[in-house]
C-alpha cells in the first residue's frame, strides 16, 4: 500500500465512466461509496483523510456526509445542476465546488426535442405496435400529433434552454421563453409570466435549474393552462414540476402528453405514469452519451488537477 501514500484521499459517491475511473484512481486514493453496503460507517472509517469528493449532479451531497469529512477541501460535480449540494454550507466550510457545465449543453437540448418528438409522435407506442404483432394484426393505431410549426414555450432560457431553442428553430417553431428577465441579445418573445406562456404555448419544454427558487413552479395552474393538447417536456429537474399535479393532469387528460427524464424522488417515478401511452419515460439520461460522459469526466479531473496544483479551478463554482 506504500505507492498510494501521498495521493490525495478522495471518496467518489456515484460511478463514473470505467476511463475516467482508471485516471483518478491514477492520480487518487479512490473510495467507492457506491459499492459500500453500509456508507455511513464506511465514510466514518476514512473520514478523518478525504480530501475530495466527486458526486453526480442529481445525487450531490447531504451536509452530513460533508460534516463528517473534517479535512474536505472540493467537490467536483460530474454535472451542470448544483442543486444537489448546499453551495452555501460549502462556503462556510471553506470547501471548493465545481461542476461541468457547457460541455453536456447539446445533449441535453438534443434529449429535450427527442422527448418532444417521441410524446407528440408517439415514438413508443408505435414502436409497441410494430413489436407486439398488432401492425401485421391490421390492429388500429390512433394518429399522433405534428411538432413541426408549433408554438414551443421554454422555462428556463441559460445554455441548455438557448440551444433548445436553436434546435427547435430547425423546426419552424414559433418560440417564447420564460426566465427572471428577459435576455436582450436574444430575438424570441420574452413573457415574464409562466402561466401565461403556457396558455400561449403548444409545448413546453423545462430547462430551468433546480433548487428552491424553481421548486414546483410548474404547478397546476400552468399544466391547466398548456391544456389537453398540451405537452410538457422536463429534462432539468424532477423537483420544478409539482409532480402529483403532472400525474392527475395527464391521467384526467387534462394535460395532452408529457417526456420525462427527471422526477422527484429519482429513482422512485409515479406508477401511475407506467399505463399512459402519452408519456414518455426515460431514466435520467441527457447526458449519458459516451461522447459526452468522458468530457464530463475530463473536466472533473481537470478541475481536481487544478485544486491539487494550487490553481485557479477551469469551472469553480464556489
Ligand atoms: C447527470 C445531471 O446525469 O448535469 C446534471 O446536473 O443531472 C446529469 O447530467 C448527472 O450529473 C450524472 O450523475
Amino acid at each position: 500500500m506504500s505507492g498510494l501514500q501521498g495521493k490525495p484521499e478522495l471518496l467518489m459517491i456515484e460511478p463514473v465512466m470505467p476511463e475516467i475511473a482508471a485516471k483518478l484512481d491514477a492520480a487518487y486514493q479512490v473510495h467507492r461509496l457506491f459499492r459500500e453496503p453500509d456508507p455511513k460507517s464506511f465514510i466514518g472509517s476514512m473520514a478523518p483523510r478525504i480530501r475530495a469528493i466527486v458526486t453526480g449532479g442529481g445525487t450531490g451531497v447531504s451536509n452530513d456526509v460533508v460534516d463528517m469529512l473534517p479535512k474536505l477541501e472540493i467537490i467536483a460535480i460530474n454535472g451542470v445542476g448544483t442543486d444537489a449540494v448546499d453551495l452555501e454550507h460549502a462556503r462556510q466550510r471553506s470547501v471548493r465546488v465545481t461542476n461541468t457545465p457547457d460541455v453536456l449543453t447539446e445533449d441535453v437540448a438534443d434529449l429535450g426535442i427527442a422527448l418532444l418528438l417521441a410524446a407528440a409522435r408517439r415514438l413508443c407506442v408505435g414502436d409497441r405496435y410494430v413489436r407486439e404483432g398488432k401492425w401485421h394484426r391490421g390492429e388500429k393505431l390512433p394518429l399522433a400529433r405534428k411538432v413541426s410549426g408549433k408554438r414551443l414555450g421554454i422555462v428556463g432560457m441559460g445554455r441548455i434552454g438557448r440551444a433548445i431553442a436553436c434546435r427547435a428553430e430547425g423546426f419552424g417553431m414559433a418560440i417564447a421563453y420564460t426566465d427572471i428577465r428577459g435576455v436582450d441579445e436574444l430575438a424570441y418573445r420574452y413573457v415574464p409570466d409562466l402561466t401565461q406562456l403556457a396558455s400561449e404555448s403548444d409545448f413546453l419544454i423545462v430547462a430551468a435549474s433546480g433548487g428552491p427558487q424553481s421548486r414546483r413552479v410548474v404547478n397546476q395552474a400552468v399544466l391547466e393552462a398548456l391544456g389537453p393538447e398540451g405537452i410538457l417536456v422536463n429534462i432539468a429537474r424532477g423537483t420544478v414540476v409539482d409532480e402529483p399535479a403532472l400525474v392527475s393532469a395527464l391521467v384526467e387528460g387534462r394535460l395532452g402528453g408529457a417526456g420525462l427524464d427527471v422526477f422527484e424522488d429519482e429513482p422512485i417515478v409515479p406508477e401511475e405514469l407506467f399505463e399512459l401511452d402519452q408519456a414518455v419515460l426515460q431514466p435520467h439520461r441527457a447526458s449519458a452519451t459516451i461522447e459526452t460522459r468522458i468530457a464530463m469526466g475530463e473536466l472533473v479531473l481537470r478541475n481536481l488537477a487544478a485544486h491539487f496544483a494550487g490553481q485557479a479551478l477551469p469551472t469553480a463554482v464556489v
